[in-house]
């Protein structure tokens, strides 16, 4: 039977480089002679990003509760992990994800304010026992991150999604909410400065990658 795939999360606030980084610990670790498949939150297969696009949509119908996009965000993750993940690391593929269940208790649990037994709960309905193995949480104030996103935007002419017309206060909660999971699980947890330069920033997730991969791979 082949050995299974190891699932590594990248989590943080907006801005922090998550999706720039990811593509980057793909490369690594393919080099490592690895299968390795990429993906994301909320989204990863058709279902779940048609979830996504309900989430994000920054001029909906009517305003969306805090319980229906706790729910749905759980929604899209039991199909990602149904259709994609599970199967994936049951293949021996590894999974490395932008976003997973840490930014349900950073956005829904610290942004929102939502009670995490009720995350919990659900949780525990959708992932029974799995957990990532690895979670690199990039890490900066909520101001930096916010500048960098502002000066992506102006970039590109996109337009804001809903999260990211959240105040301050919003996302430095998400960010505080974050740094409390981290405590709470510091052998899965590795704890990035994101405000380095790039370069940087890829040098201490290698140390965190050269320090883990090795040993899983045995
Ligand atoms: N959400 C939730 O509420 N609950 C959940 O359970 C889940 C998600 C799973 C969609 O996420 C939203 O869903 C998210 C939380 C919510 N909303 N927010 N905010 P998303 O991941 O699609 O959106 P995002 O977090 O806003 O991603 P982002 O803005 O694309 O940020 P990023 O991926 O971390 O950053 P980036 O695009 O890689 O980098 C941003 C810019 O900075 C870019 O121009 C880079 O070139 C630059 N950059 C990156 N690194 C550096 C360094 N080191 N120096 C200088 N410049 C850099």
């Amino acid at each position: 039977m082949k050995q299974r795939g190891r699932f590594i999360t990248l989590e943080g606030g907006e801005g922090v480089g998550k999706s720039t980084n990811l593509q980057w610990v793909v490369e690594w670790l393919k080099q490592q002679g690895l299968t390795v498949i990429s993906s994301r939150e909320p989204g990863g297969t058709p279902r779940a990003e048609a979830i996504r696009e309900l989430l994000l949509d920054p001029a909906p119908v009517e305003p969306l509760s805090s319980d229906a996009e706790l729910l749905l965000m759980f929604a899209a993750r039991a199909q990602h992990l149904n259709e994609k993940i599970l199967p994936a690391l049951k293949q021996g593929a590894w999974v490395v994800c932008d976003r997973f269940t840490d930014a349900t208790y950073a956005y829904q649990g610290g942004g929102r304010g939502i009670n995490v037994e009720r995350i919990a709960t659900l949780e525990r309905f959708v992932q029974h026992d799995l957990q990532p193995d690895l979670t690199l949480l990039l890490d900066m104030p909520a101001e930096a991150g916010a500048q960098r996103v502002a000066s992506r935007l102006s970039q590109s002419g996109g337009e804001r999604d809903r999260f990211e017309r959240e105040q301050q206060a919003f996302f430095s909660a998400v960010r505080d909410a974050y740094l409390q999971r981290a405590q709470q699980a510091p052998q899965r947890f590795a704890v990035i400065d994101a405000e380095q330069s790039l370069e940087a920033v890829q040098a201490s997730i290698e140390c965190v990658l050269a320090e883990r991969v090795p040993s899983w791979m045995r």
